[in-house]
């Protein structure tokens, strides 16, 4: 039974495009697109999409790019793309029409062909961090990708900004890695930062909040020498674990020193504690920097039993994080990140969708799901607590943690 709370009132926008799921970044990458168009399927079988304003993804166009991203870095990303084209022009040609460019073609072949041949010797690959590593590889349609991811967090930020949605949620958003010139950790095109721009264009303050169990580096780096925007990220840290940054004592630069807020975690932390720790920090976060517009990175992988992560979140109390920063009356975007068991992931955004119009679901997955086959094994929406897995942070670190970051925000100007 879906049980609705008291505020099923606020407006919510929720943007999805069915292309998003048909990206595939290779068959060993841990990074699944298709677990948005799950978390979709879910989201419309399980009634929701009949309560939210549902939005049709657009590509994000190369100058909006550039908003953030260096102009020569989104070139090369949509060149790569023409590249692609050619490569397939080439392939349909021989396979189809005996090598002959069919002639509405002919032009863009040719032009394309000449960039490529004319393109300098230096190899913009490694330089910008495309396909010279597995984390971040190039695969087909890859500039696509981006422009839905990014095209969808600016709009988020339209729809909040002209008061048409209270809370505005993009799923295939949340890629927090990725550098203004550079790709990192699966993300290439930074929609987060873009979606801040945006905001920041109206608003005066905007705080971003990350709960993906990676450090959000590329939002904080963006923004560490201002103070219009404060960034609070939690996250598994140490051992090597990826991206290696995220210290406590990290807080920003010049006027924007104290709005960088970093809780960094061992492994192994679960609901009760992470909730606590959560709301100490949230709630002093909000009453001392009062933003316009909250902006959270809801990464899955902070779940128990994720495929990258080792925090011990359960559905219910990653859920607990939107809920309480829902609470706060602030207009919220809610954008994607990580997440690599995408049973789980799709459950937890599905959930969420939930929570954001008070609709609490609760039902096993329904059997007309099309990847309800993906779910075999346990059909429910929630999977049981782990018991038996260490929380390696102890209550005093934890009670540091939230006295340093206390002492950081006395800082802050009032
Ligand atoms: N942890 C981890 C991990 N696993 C992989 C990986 C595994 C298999 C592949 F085929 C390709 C990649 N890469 C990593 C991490 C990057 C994690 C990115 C998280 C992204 C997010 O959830 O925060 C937001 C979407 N990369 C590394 O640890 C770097 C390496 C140091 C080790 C792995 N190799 C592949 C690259 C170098
Ligand atoms: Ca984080
Ligand atoms: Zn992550």
């Amino acid at each position: 039974m879906i049980q609705a709370d008291s505020d099923s009132s606020r407006r919510v926008a929720y943007f999805y495009n069915r292309l998003i799921g048909k990206f595939h970044y290779g068959k060993e990458h841990p990074m699944k697109p298709k677990r948005i168009a799950m978390a979709h399927s879910l989201i419309v079988n399980f009634g929701l999409y009949r309560s939210l304003d549902v939005y049709l993804i657009r590509e994000a166009q190369l100058e909006e790019l550039k908003k953030f991203h260096d102009p020569e870095y989104v070139t090369y990303l949509s060149q790569y793309m023409s590249e692609n084209k050619v490569n397939f022009v080439k392939e349909y040609c021989s396979t189809n029409n005996d090598g002959v460019i069919p002639e509405n073609l002919l032009e863009e072949y040719k032009l394309i062909t000449k960039w490529s041949q004319n393109k300098s010797s230096k190899n913009l690959n490694t330089e910008y961090k495309v396909g010279d590593s597995a984390d971040n590889p190039t695969f087909q349609g890859l500039f696509s990708y981006c422009q839905f991811s990014a095209g969808a967090s600016i709009d988020c930020a339209h729809t909040i900004l002209t008061g048409q949605a209270d809370i505005a949620i993009n799923w295939s958003g949340g890629l927090h890695h990725a550098k203004k010139k550079e790709a990192a950790g699966f993300c290439y095109i930074n929609d987060i930062v873009l979606c801040i721009l945006e905001l920041l264009r109206i608003y005066v303050r905007v705080l971003y909040v990350d709960i993906d169990c990676h450090h959000g580096d590329g939002v904080e780096e963006a923004f560490y020498l201002t103070n219009r925007v404060m960034t609070l990220s939690f996250h598994q840290y140490g051992d090597d674990f990826f991206p290696g940054t995220g210290q406590l004592n990290s807080v920003g630069l010049g006027v924007g020193r104290y709005y960088a807020v970093n809780v960094p975690l061992k492994p192994g932390i679960s609901d009760g504690p992470y909730l606590e720790l959560f709301k100490k920090v949230t709630s002093r976060v909000m009453e001392t920097f009062r933003p316009d517009c909250v902006v959270i990175q809801c990464g899955a992988d902070s779940l128990s039993l994720d495929r990258l992560g080792a925090l011990n979140l359960s559905i219910k109390g990653h859920g607990q994080c939107i809920t309480y920063m829902k609470q706060f009356g602030v207009p919220l975007i809610l954008l994607g990140g990580g997440g690599y068991t995408i049973q789980n992931v799709s459950r937890c955004w599905a959930y969420e969708t939930g929570i954001c119009l008070g609709q609490n679901i609760d039902e096993p997955i329904p059997a007309n799901d099309i990847y309800y086959q993906n779910y075999k094994g346990d059909y429910h929406l929630h999977f049981p607590i782990q018991e038996n897995v260490e929380n390696r942070n102890k209550s005093e670190d934890l009670n540091k943690i939230v006295s340093q970051v206390y002492d950081h925000l006395k800082n802050l100007e009032n």
